[in-house]
């Protein structure tokens, strides 16, 4: 089990939101999560992405909540144990946009 999981201070948020925003990562309304829709050429691309993101967070135990249709994934992050951003979903967002570029 992970220790206690900090949320992101305001100085964080300051700094690291609208940099997600430039990535088209947006903020949830009435939640404390991240949301982003990317759009493959069709199901195959899709889905190999969505197999690259699953096993990253299963390593890192951190798991997005997506939708999938066809060629559209959109995904939402925020984290459990703390109600709301951490810095994991930070790091699983870059993961993430990195892996929609393969
Ligand atoms: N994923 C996300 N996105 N947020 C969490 O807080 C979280 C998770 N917690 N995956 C993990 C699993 C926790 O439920 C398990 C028990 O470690």
């Amino acid at each position: 089990m992970a220790g206690k999981i900090q949320g992101l201070t305001e100085e964080e948020r300051a700094h690291l939101l609208p940099l997600l925003r430039s990535a088209q990562w947006v903020e949830v309304v009435g939640r404390d999560a991240i949301y982003k829709e990317f759009i493959f050429k069709d199901f195959n691309q899709a889905f190999g992405f969505m197999s690259r993101v699953a096993l990253q967070a299963e390593k890192m135990d951190h798991h997005p909540e997506w939708f999938n249709v066809y060629n559209k994934v959109q995904i939402t992050l925020s984290t459990h144990d703390c109600g709301g951003l951490s810095q994991r979903d930070i790091t699983m967002a870059t993961f993430i946009d990195q892996a929609s570029l393969m």
